[in-house]
């Protein structure tokens, strides 16, 4: 008998389907449905370049605009940012968003738009991750997660988003690289989606994404390693020493500098992903934010049998302080993100 090519699966169908198996409600694929138009934008905009006239810093020569965090803004990140406000202010799925690049996070009656329908969602996003990726042509992304917004509270604040990972309904992120993949959890395994970008549909290329347990592949800012806390110093030495070492193999390293690039290669073929505390970013509490960038990365890795650490316990139960926390981050392959978090056992 000759198998039957089998039919595409969209994004649509794939969440229709997670919808009648009782895993998500209507409301919340329909969120799912505007993030994910809202990347295919995002992914149009990157795409063009140079030639879009989006590469470079925002604000007027001279006058870099600079986001809460300090951090100057990209062309692209403002743009992405508007593109996800945008889509989703209308939807009637949200009751507020939040953003990297926002100081606070906007409840959805603050459009300034008259009668917008409000929905019972929360929406956190970094729009544009790895931008000093951007005007090199390297891969960058996107990065969301949806929380639900407190029973009785009509209009949320930023205190209203402070709930630790393990709350979240969504996550995903889509990175933009030769190939645009949208990669998402609704809490019942992580799954990927390619664009075809000819019918511009999500389609579904990998179900059930699984993170190989161990892994001789760490991601790291090596640049960093005289900053380090001794654990961190401890750890990545051993990983250096190789097969004659005490962890008795060769390690690989890579490093993109985009967390959704660097990530995406864990969901493929295994590996580790860290950004330690250091001397630098030690103030602060680490480099990358918990609510819209460890977080989801967390709740997506996990979903896929991979493990999510602050180095000294589980990333996703974290009780957030502020919107724009940071923290250490260790994820990716269950095996060696336990071996990182010993050392940092070894040394408390
Ligand atoms: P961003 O959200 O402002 O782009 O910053 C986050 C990025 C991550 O994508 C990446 O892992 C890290 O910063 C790279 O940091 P560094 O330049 O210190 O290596
Ligand atoms: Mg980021």
């Amino acid at each position: 008998m000759t198998a039957r090519p089998s039919t595409p699966c969209s994004l649509t169908r794939f969440l229709i389907e997670e919808q009648r198996a009782g895993h998500l409600g209507p409301d919340l694929r329909l969120l799912v449905e505007v993030v994910a138009r809202a990347c295919k934008s995002i992914s149009i905009a990157v795409g063009k370049g140079a030639l879009g006239g989006v590469l470079g810093e925002a604000g007027s020569p001279g006058a870099a605009s600079v986001n809460v965090q300090g951090e100057a803004q990209k062309k692209l990140d403002v743009i992405a940012n508007d593109v996800l406000m945008e889509a989703n202010a209308w939807g009637g799925h949200l009751a507020g968003l939040a953003s990297e690049e926002m100081d606070h996070s906007q409840p959805i009656t603050d459009f300034g738009v008259d009668g917008l329908p409000r929905g019972d969602y929360l929406l956190l996003f970094d729009p544009l991750d790895g931008s000093s990726n951007i005007d090199v042509n390297v891969s960058v992304g996107t990065i969301f997660s949806v929380l639900r917004c407190p029973e009785g509270v009509a209009v949320p604040a930023d205190e209203h988003y402070l709930q630790p990972g393990t709350e979240q309904l969504v996550a995903g992120y889509c990175v933009y690289g030769p190939q645009t993949t949208l990669v998402l959890t609704v809490g019942h395994g992580t799954h990927a989606f390619t664009l075809d970008r000819e019918i511009g549909s999500f389609i579904l290329t990998t179900r059930n994404i699984r993170i190989p347990e161990q892994t001789a592949e760490f991601a790291v800012n090596m640049s960093n390693q005289r900053h380090w806390q001794p654990p961190m110093q401890a750890y990545i030495n051993d990983l250096l020493a190789g097969k004659t070492g005490p962890r008795g193999k060769d390690f690989n390293m890579r490093w993109i500098a985009s967390m959704v690039a660097d990530v995406h290669r864990i969901m493929t073929r295994g590996g580790i992903f860290s950004y330690p505390l250091d001397a630098k970013c030690e103030a602060k509490g680490g480099k990358l934010r918990l609510m819209y960038e460890a977080n989801p990365m967390a709740f997506l890795v996990e979903q896929a049998g991979g493990a999510a650490s602050t180095g000294r316990g589980r990333m996703m139960e974290v009780q957030p302080t502020g919107l724009h926390q940071r923290v250490p981050v260790f994820l990716g392959s269950k095996g060696e993100v336990e071996a990182a978090v010993g050392y940092h056992h070894a040394h408390d």
